[in-house]
């Protein structure tokens, strides 16, 4: 099994045990080794082989004995075991927004449940409220929740659809015959989720380069295969479009096939007005085909500079290339450090000195450190005593760093429930800088949330705003806020707003972060890591700062360490009383 494999069965064990009732304590240990093996920077074989396993955090002795014997033989006599007794059904209702293992076992328990269909039909028939501790408001709530994963269940997250599309293009760029190859569609625009994956390649002849792909080991079945095109399924779920065209055609089809729909049609009614007409396979015009080697030909063929694949949403972004005013984007590389990630001092996994080290090793300059308060209690939230000794600790390692990289201490504080924030002031004053975020009370009125956030972005201590609708992509939608409101309010008090770069949040999302930028807010694009491999997570935080028009100078952390610490050292000056 690969680790990604182990990782799953590990997770769904916890998920089997909980739905038993066993104590949360081991449940939990399965949820902190999966995310352990997810974070793994080394190959599981070979911390296997040289006996290291046991060394990760996050992973005891029993522990490295379950994932040896899974890694190794690919089976687990327990998960075996646990899997025949529960009714399948039962893990998939785990996945319903509102429910839990706990609720899942009272359904099974109360009214005999075994699938989402007998509980869609209890729900119906008015059965689940009356289970006793759920109620009326509950049984809206799991019913909100099936509706909201019918809706986005065949969508999958951008990391996921990155995941699975990496190996095969890099397969398919070097299959014989194969003289260029790129993804297309949502994947290649970078949207938050992906339907399904397009794969486009350039040969003289495609057919045998098709024939190869239909064989691929990843591939469950073959639901179309043509010529020029092949349609399967993939063995992880979503469906894989690979389309095959001759190297003359490629600038044309990799737009089309980029898309999106929107973009496209407004690209071909301007070619129409300009009497040309454009196709997936050609330009043409008046006196025959016009020859783009490339996509950035193609759009100065139309009278327009190159549009970025990013903001091919016709949100404007043909008439900036017509009049040249089209951002320069943001970039990667453009990015100097961040700011809220989590350590062992609250719910991380690795230590304060490793995180520092791979901020290092990614060429950080900076690495701002943001554990959770002392009310988010379930993720290890710090004491004001323990806030005092991490001072000290991270006063020490910056002195023993020296200048090669800087560490800032943050917090992320927990938003109240009426918008105050979860230390006194004076403690507030002590950190470098603060992150707000809500982790709790998220049914709070529209009215009353809004009020919340608004109140706890205009506090003067309060540097930036953390992950503003909770939403969780594909899981759960964010609570009820107006964000326009909390955007003119983080506006006016010199506020910043992140884009949590997790890509379970994405959050602000890019519409809104550009809506932000518009109102003169400065984004920051925080990785909301909880071990050194969630650092990698900033990738996708450029992604939607790109799908938002957003450059280098609209992002904080662009800027070079010296600019960052005084900008902090003067907190919000212009906005102080
Ligand atoms: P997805 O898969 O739902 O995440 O979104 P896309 O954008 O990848 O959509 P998909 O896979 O159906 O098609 C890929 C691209 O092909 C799409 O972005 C634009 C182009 N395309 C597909 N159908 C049409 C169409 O009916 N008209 C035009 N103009 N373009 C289309
Ligand atoms: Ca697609
Ligand atoms: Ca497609
Ligand atoms: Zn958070």
């Amino acid at each position: 099994m690969d680790t990604e494999a182990v990782a799953r069965t590990l997770e769904e064990l916890g998920i089997l045990l909980e739905i038993r009732g066993e104590n949360p304590f081991r449940c939990r240990a399965y949820h902190t080794a999966a995310q352990a093996l997810r974070g793994l920077t080394e190959d599981l074989t070979d911390l296997i082989a040289s006996g290291r396993l046991e060394q990760i955090p996050g992973i005891g002795a029993s522990m490295r004995d379950k994932i040896t014997r899974l890694a190794t033989t690919g089976r687990l006599e327990e998960y075996e075991a646990l899997r025949r007794e529960t009714p399948s059904g039962l893990i998939a209702l785990v996945r319903v927004p509102g429910l839990g293992p706990k609720k899942v076992r009272a359904l099974h328990e109360a009214l005999g449940i075994r699938s989402l269909e007998d509980l869609k039909a209890a729900l119906r028939a008015g059965k689940v409220a009356a289970i006793k501790g759920f109620g009326e408001k509950t049984a809206a709530r799991i019913a909100e929740g099936i509706s909201f994963l019918e809706s986005s269940s065949e969508r999958i997250r951008l990391d996921t659809a990155t995941r699975l599309a990496l190996p095969l293009l890099e397969r398919l760029r070097t299959t014989p015959g194969v003289a260029q190859a790129d993804w297309g569609g949502s994947l290649r625009r970078r949207a938050e989720t992906i339907g399904d994956l397009d794969l486009l390649f350039a040969a003289d002849d495609p057919a045998p380069v098709l024939a190869a792909c239909a064989g691929w080991p990843e591939v469950e079945s073959v639901l179309a295969q043509g010529s020029t095109r092949l349609s399967v399924r993939l063995s992880e779920g979503p469906q894989l479009d690979v389309r095959g065209v001759l190297p003359s055609q490629y600038a044309f089809a990799l737009n089309y096939f980029t898309g999106s729909k929107a973009h496209n049609i407004h690209l071909r009614r301007r070619a129409q007005e300009r009497g040309l007409k454009l196709s997936e396979y050609a330009l043409e015009g008046p006196r025959g085909a016009i020859a783009c080697r490339d996509e950035a030909a193609l759009y100065r063929a139309l009278g327009l500079s190159y549009i970025p694949p990013e903001l091919r949403e016709d949100q404007g972004e043909i008439e900036a290339a017509e009049s040249g005013s089209l951002p320069k984007l943001l970039e990667y590389a453009h990015l100097k450090g961040t700011f809220h990630c989590h350590t062992d001092w609250s719910d991380g996994l690795d230590s304060l000195e490793a995180m520092v080290e791979a901020a290092r090793s990614l060429g950080l300059e900076y690495l701002g450190i943001a554990d959770h308060s002392r009310s988010a209690a379930y993720a290890g939230g710090l004491s004001i005593e323990r806030v005092r000794e991490q001072r000290s600790a991270i006063d020490r390692l910056n002195q023993s760093l020296g200048p090669a990289i800087r560490v800032f201490q943050g917090i992320e504080c927990d938003i109240l429930a009426d918008g105050s924030l979860d230390y006194p002031d004076e403690v507030l004053a002590g950190f470098d800088y603060v992150v707000a975020s809500v982790h709790s009370n998220f049914r709070l009125s529209r009215q009353d949330m809004t009020a919340r956030i608004c109140r706890a972005a205009a506090h003067p201590r309060v540097t930036m705003l953390g992950h503003p609708t909770g939403r969780l992509i594909l899981a759960r939608a964010g609570y009820e806020v107006d964000l326009n409101e909390v955007i003119a309010v983080c506006a006016r008090h010199g506020t910043m707003i992140e884009i949590n770069a997790d890509p379970h949040r994405l959050d602000l999302d890019a519409l809104h972060a550009r809506a932000a930028r518009q109102a003169g807010v400065t984004i920051v694009i925080n990785p909301d890591a909880h071990a050194t491999a969630g650092l990698a997570n900033l990738q996708f935080g450029v992604d939607v700062a790109r799908r938002a028009w957003l450059t280098s100078a609209d992002v904080f952390n662009t800027r070079p360490a010296r600019q960052v610490a005084a900008a902090l050292a003067a907190g919000k000056a212009s906005s102080r009383p």
